[in-house]
């Protein structure tokens, strides 16, 4: 089995938020590799793994960092591949710093960057690329909207059941 998606963390501490990516990637069984690389702790391997990435049979890659946040940019300034950004909330400042140096990238180098925190989504955003070519991970996508519309409308049934004076139904 080969990894189509590829995980990068900046630091061991940026697991918990990572791993919910690697959680929901695994739901979907989608094939994924998992690894630390730091964009300034770790520059040489960063550029390596980025020019890499395409060659090993990699079509997304999901990058997360904290504070000055440069990893998912100096991957997508080193690859063609689509470059989805984790701001991860580990400093003082709370994600903002890490969101701000992933949005604001220069024209030409994209980063699509998520919620400070938005580990699931990353993976949700790296199946839907993959599900373009995948008919079939397309309708395990269509079973996830299904299951988080019926959520919505079983919380409706919850709530019609709370009771107040002046609520009017
Ligand atoms: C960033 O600095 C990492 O992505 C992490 O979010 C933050 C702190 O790293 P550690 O000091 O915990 O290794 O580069």
């Amino acid at each position: 089995m080969k990894a189509l998606v590829s995980i990068v963390m900046g630091s061991i501490s940026d697991l918990p938020v990572m791993e919910k990516a690697a959680d929901f990637l695994n739901e979907l069984e989608i094939p994924f590799e998992m690894c630390t690389l730091s964009a300034h702790r770790t520059p040489g391997a960063v550029a390596e793994f980025a020019q890499q990435a395409k060659g090993k049979g990699i079509q997304v890659i999901i990058a997360g960092a904290g504070m000055a946040a440069a990893l998912p940019g100096v991957i997508a300034a080193n690859s063609t591949l689509p470059v989805i950004g984790v701001p991860i909330n580990s400093g003082p400042l709370m994600g903002v710093d890490a969101l701000y140096s992933m949005v604001q990238m220069p024209p030409g180098v994209p980063v699509a960057t998520m919620a400070v925190n938005g580990g699931q989504n990353a993976a949700l955003m790296a199946a839907e690329i993959l599900a373009l070519s995948d008919a079939k991970l397309g309708g395990k996508l269509d079973e996830y909207k299904k299951k988080s519309a019926a959520k919505v409308t079983q919380a409706n049934e919850v709530l019609a059941n709370v009771k107040y004076d002046c609520r009017v139904i």
